[in-house]
């Protein structure tokens, strides 16, 4: 039946079976093309099909969600939770709040999981949720109606052991704040069934820093292999949300210069780099006020692109930490020819499909976010563990963790992505992330 498994053969029944789903045909086909040609050396895989099954979600969950306004409106979003594969663990991702949320995307958030979490060595299967719901311009109590009334249909589908929510774009402590409200109100109960929590019930430390740690991290990593280091590098960081924070954060205390940020609405060039002093006031801007980035120019009287990316710009490093395919064929060949030396993602999927070829092409040290960006899930893995012992380990214990889980991320693919002396990170963390799960789905027979 798969004699003739091929990546072209794969992909066209894919797309056949998910029409019109674009995001999700990009990541299966970057997967397909490390993965494939592995089945083929090792047939047990494609015996019992094991990639056609890992890309056909367990069950997807679509449902209503219905909420009041403050002037009294009744509105109506989608809500949506995609369970992708719980070989290795309970279902576990992110929820995303924003406007541009369709099934394609979560699937795609859910695909990338499952090599993700693979990745970080805990036992966590994949999945990813969410809502088409925007959160810019409503009121707290809005969102607190709108998170109840998602919270109300969900908490049939999640649990401790089951399926483990925490935040993406869109959500952070307050909103998993009010999910959490509301399921304990519903389940009578108290326990670690979302992550990202607060400390005072059930959070664990380091994990609002983790991913953007866990980047900055990465790219160490990747550097000091090559005998380099992040220390003295010009650095290109998009977004301005949770990932860009805590990433900007990390790269300055390796003494990378951090020169930009960026929002849906353009970016801020700052020759001079960021400060502890600059990078609060941006966590207050975007955490507190939710205001926009182009704020930090007027304060620091600097330079804002209105609605441009920050990829011209001469750097050695960039991180992209907003969203997904915010760097293309044309920026990637603008990086390269500015002198770019290493691209750690800390968002997912930010690299279109040409602009990553252009990297391999050109030898560039290319880390997909599914390995570069796996630190906030890691610890989100530890806070379930906290939360089952009922314990709190401390920030250095946890930040020590977190850089092992990370070291050991990169010395997998290493091990799996080498190339004639280049290290391939996309097939590495492919490949590392693809065998772990597959035998799992195999020890288990034909379920
Ligand atoms: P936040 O909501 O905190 O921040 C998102 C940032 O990205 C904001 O600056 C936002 O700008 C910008 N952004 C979002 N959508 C777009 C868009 N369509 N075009 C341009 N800019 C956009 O989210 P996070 O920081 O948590 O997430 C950022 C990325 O990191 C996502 O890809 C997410 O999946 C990924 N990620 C997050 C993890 C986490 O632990 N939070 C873990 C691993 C990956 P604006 O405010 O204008 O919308
Ligand atoms: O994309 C991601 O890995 C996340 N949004 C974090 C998921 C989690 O469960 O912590």
């Amino acid at each position: 039946m798969y004699a003739d498994l091929s990546v072209e053969h794969f992909m066209n029944g894919l797309i056949k079976r998910n029409p019109g789903e674009s995001e999700f045909h990009q990541a299966v086909q970057e997967v397909a093309e490390s993965v494939i040609p592995y089945i083929l050396k090792h047939p047990r895989y494609q015996k019992a099909g094991i990639f056609q099954r890992m890309t056909e979600p367990d069950r997807i969950i679509i449902f209503r969600v219905v909420w009041e306004d403050d002037k009294q409106n009744i509105r109506v979003n989608k809500g949506y939770r995609v369970q992708f594969n719980n070989a290795i663990g309970p279902y576990k991702g992110g929820l995303r709040f924003h406007p541009s949320v369709n099934l394609s995307i979560l699937k795609f958030l859910g695909f990338e999981q499952t090599f993700k979490n693979s990745l970080t060595t805990l036992p966590l299967g994949a999945g990813k949720g969410g809502s088409d719901f925007n959160p810019k311009g409503k009121s707290e109590r809005e969102i607190m109606r709108f998170c109840q009334a998602f919270m109300t249909e969900l908490s049939h589908h999640i649990g401790q052991n089951l399926d483990v929510p925490a935040g993406d774009i869109g959500v952070g402590s307050t909103e998993i704040s009010f999910l959490f409200g509301q399921y304990k109100r519903l389940k009578h109960e108290f326990s670690g069934m979302l992550t990202g929590k607060p400390l005072e019930f059930g959070g664990s430390l380091i994990r609002k820093e983790a991913t953007g740690y866990g980047c900055a991290f990465f790219m160490e990593e990747m550097l000091n292999h090559v005998g380099d280091s992040i220390q003295g590098k010009t650095c290109l960081v998009s977004g301005s949300g949770n990932v860009a924070q805590y990433c900007a954060e990390k790269v300055m205390h390796l003494g990378g210069k951090v020169v930009t940020l960026s929002d849906s609405s353009g970016f801020i060039y700052d020759p001079d780099g960021l400060n502890e002093e600059k990078l609060a006031f941006v966590i207050d801007l975007k955490l507190i006020k939710r205001g926009r980035i182009s704020e930090y120019a007027k304060k620091f009287n600097c330079e804002f692109h209105d609605n441009k990316r920050p990829w011209d710009l001469p750097c050695d490093l960039a991180f992209p930490c907003a969203t997904q395919n915010e760097i293309d064929e044309k920026n990637a060949a603008a990086l390269i020819s500015n002198g770019i030396k290493a691209i750690a993602e800390g968002a997912n999927m930010p690299t279109t499909a040409d602009a990553i070829k252009l990297f391999e092409q050109g030898k560039i040290l290319y880390a997909p976010g599914k390995a570069s960006n796996a630190g906030g899930v890691a610890v989100s893995g530890l806070e379930m563990s906290q939360n089952s012992i009922r314990m709190a380990w401390t920030a250095e214990e946890l930040e020590d963790r977190l850089k092992i889980i990370m070291k050991n991320i990169h010395t997998q693919c290493v091990m799996h992505g080498k190339e004639n002396g280049y290290t391939n990170y996309v097939k590495g963390a492919n490949l590392a992330g693809f065998i772990k799960v597959a035998n799992a789905m195999l020890a288990y027979g034909v379920v």
